[in-house]
């Protein structure tokens, strides 16, 4: 008999094809992880609908009515929760906006051959669930609990590795991230494809970090070693580098690409003359973006940076464009109060992880026919 290393062989991370064009792996999980419709980055809350879905596995159908949250581990008191129960505890409702550590991965050279996002990997919602730390001190961590993993019901393999798709996050982290144990989204309950019944969510984090589907909460006494924790979502430059842990998200802003596009190659169509041109602008850990720019071909000029919802969600920009007859690239960028700012072209990693480089956006300016 084979083992599932066997079976569910190790593979190759490079795709195989022409760097330009996506292999079959690639489009399948294309097909299953939809993405945003850039066009709704004109609205603060991304509809539900066109919210982007990164799921490794299959989605789990579970029971809202019989589902419960154990507790367990190094812990003092070990207790279980229902969904009822959690539901009956003190409401707090956020704006919160999750991007995947992958978004941007197809700009990457070589890419790695996994997701193939290009922008559409993110969006924000309003997360209503129950601050999960004084559920954590309910439990009571015993002295030498250092992490608590998250679990999901979700299990698959990963380069021949059966697991749960699980995280965790230190005590340290637990003590500094408003991490929300949510159960609604956009004022309905958790759809299936974004963690039904229950989820958390981890504000100013990558996507990762916010495990749906929870079933457990583990108390542990040594780091955890779950597959997507240590083997996956780590910065690498190359197969030795034993890398570097993603967390926050990075600086990044999008615009709603104006006008209408071709449907292939979606290169806009715009008509002469002004144009206003919005889009949205985050940074992680609750950092606020201070600064962002729209270019035409390369000439910068300073956007107007209009309000966020929220600590942890995206701000809105705006700026008027003399669109004049002929090609054009248009591109944006954004600073933080860290300082930090998109590159123009995207960082090297392995798995193409957190590319923030500037968006560019193809027009054709002339008179609409
Ligand atoms: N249980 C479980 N949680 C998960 C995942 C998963 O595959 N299984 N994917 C993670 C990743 S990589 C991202 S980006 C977000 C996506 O959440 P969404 O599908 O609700 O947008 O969920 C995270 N939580
Ligand atoms: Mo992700």
């Amino acid at each position: 008999m084979k083992t599932p290393e066997q079976i569910f062989h190790s593979r190759d991370k490079r795709p195989h094809s022409d760097p330009e064009v996506f292999g079959r792996d690639e489009v399948r999980l294309a097909n299953r992880n939809s993405g945003a419709l850039l066009e709704t980055l004109g609205l603060d809350i991304t509809p539900t609908g066109t919210h982007y879905l990164l799921t490794h596995f299959d989605t789990p159908l579970l029971d809202a009515a019989s589902h419960s949250l154990r507790f367990h581990g190094v812990f003092d008191a070990p207790y279980e929760m229902s969904l009822e129960e959690i539901r009956a505890l003190p409401a707090v409702t956020m704006h919160v906006t999750m991007e995947c550590a992958g978004n941007g991965r197809a700009g990457v050279s070589p890419r790695s051959c996994s997701m193939p996002w290009m922008y559409e990997a993110v969006g924000t919602s309003e997360w209503t669930g129950t601050p999960l730390r004084p559920l954590i001190e309910r439990a009571g961590l015993r002295r030498d609990a250092v992490e608590v993993a998250f679990t999901g019901a979700d299990f698959g393999f990963d380069r021949g590795q059966p697991h749960a798709f699980g995280r965790s996050l230190t005590l340290a982290q637990l003590a500094e991230l408003d991490v929300l144990l949510v159960y609604d989204m956009n004022g309905a309950p958790l759809l299936p494809q974004h963690g039904a019944p229950l989820r958390i969510i981890v504000p100013g984090w990558y996507g990762m970090a916010s495990v749906k589907w929870l079933t457990d909460i583990e108390s542990l006494a040594a780091p955890y070693q779950g597959f997507q924790q240590v083997q996956t979502y780590r910065f690498r430059k190359d197969d030795n580098d034993p890398g570097r842990p993603i967390t926050t998200i990075r600086v990044k802003s999008l615009m709603v690409p104006p006008g209408v596009p071709d449907w292939l190659t979606r290169v806009r169509f715009v008509s002469p003359g002004p144009t206003e041109i919005v889009g949205r602008a985050w940074s992680g850990g609750g950092v606020p973006v201070t600064r962002v720019e729209f270019a035409v071909d390369d000439v910068w000029q300073e956007a107007e940076l209009l309000g966020a919802p929220g600590p942890f969600a995206w701000a809105k920009w705006r700026v008027n464009w003399q669109a004049e007859p002929g090609n054009h690239v248009l591109r944006c960028r954004a600073w933080d109060a860290n300082g930090a700012a998109q590159p123009i072209g995207p960082q090297w990693d392995m798995a193409g992880f957190a590319n923030n480089a500037v968006q560019a956006v193809d027009v054709f300016v002339g008179e609409m026919p």
